[in-house]
């Protein structure tokens, strides 16, 4: 990837920036944003338009074209949770987002691929299909939380406030910065995602994430992230019944569609 230029970082001998390039609506940028408010971190914010990236992006994130990016000391990085990682190795002495116990270290790394791999497109299937689509994509949420849940109730997150301990680490980060779009989905859809009833203690563990002061300093007003799901909705499900190219879809004040159209509903 692309280094910045010398003044973007601020020049000379000046200490080295901060620079993250992000969408608002995006969960992986608050995953960063989150993080680096957790650590006492300053940085520049640079907000994206998906719909027509910025040469910046392009060049420092040629591979996958995707926000977040961090740009630190003139170097770009790219993926949220490799960023995230960064941050605690090159802060050390900030909060920690990993716990020091290797196996620890590992499992917050396994479950974090598990909420990328398989929770995630799960709840992004719910958002974009109807019918018998959406009622096993229902099914397919539920199964992983319930996965979850097991873990909280008896197995490796036992007892715990947060799954990094008495305090957010970093699969809360992954998981809670997904988390607040189930509820929105929720209203969205109408397609019950999270019963508290069925999932007691990560609906518990949820309400407490959203309840942190950092977090609520980075995720964007329930109101804002509704109107932009209602559009995004519209949008996926007209294309899905072939009518994207009639241009109703985005009738309403809904995002630029983004060049890779399936992977709207899993980027979130
Ligand atoms: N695995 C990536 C996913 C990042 C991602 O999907 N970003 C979306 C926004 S939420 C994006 O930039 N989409 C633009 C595109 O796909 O063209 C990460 O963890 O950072």
């Amino acid at each position: 990837m692309a280094t910045e230029e010398k003044q973007e970082n601020g020049g000379g001998d000046a200490p080295a920036a901060l620079k993250l390039f992000g969408s608002w609506a995006s969960s992986y940028t608050h995953r960063v944003q989150l993080a680096m408010r957790l650590k006492g971190l300053d940085f520049e914010y640079v907000e994206e338009d998906l719909g027509n990236k910025s040469d910046a992006l392009l060049r420092h994130n040629p591979v996958y074209k995707k926000v977040p990016v961090l740009v630190h000391g003139g170097r770009a990085l790219a993926e949220s949770v490799i960023i995230l990682q960064y941050l605690d190795d090159a802060w050390p002495d900030s909060r920690s987002l990993l716990p020091a116990d290797p196996f620890d270290r590992a499992l917050a790394r396994f479950w974090c691929h598990f909420a990328d791999d398989k929770l995630g497109p799960a709840v992004g299937a719910v958002f974009a299909s109807t019918g018998e689509e959406q009622e096993a994509a229902v099914r397919q949420v539920h199964d992983n939380l319930a996965l979850l849940e097991a873990e909280l109730r008896e197995g490796v997150f036992k007892g715990r406030r947060f799954f990094g301990g008495d305090e957010v680490g970093l699969l809360d980060v992954v998981l809670g910065c997904g988390s607040y779009w189930l509820a929105v989905f929720e209203e969205v859809t109408a397609v019950r995602l999270v019963d508290a009833d069925a999932f007691p203690l990560f609906h518990t563990w949820l309400r407490d994430f959203e309840a942190q002061e950092e977090v609520k300093e980075t995720i964007p007003s329930v109101d804002r992230l509704l109107e932009y799901a209602r559009g995004l909705r519209q949008m996926l499900l007209a294309l899905a019944a072939g009518a994207g190219a009639s241009g109703s879809a985005t009738a309403v004040d809904s995002p630029a569609p983004p060049a890779a159209t399936a992977d709207i509903a899993v980027d979130i």
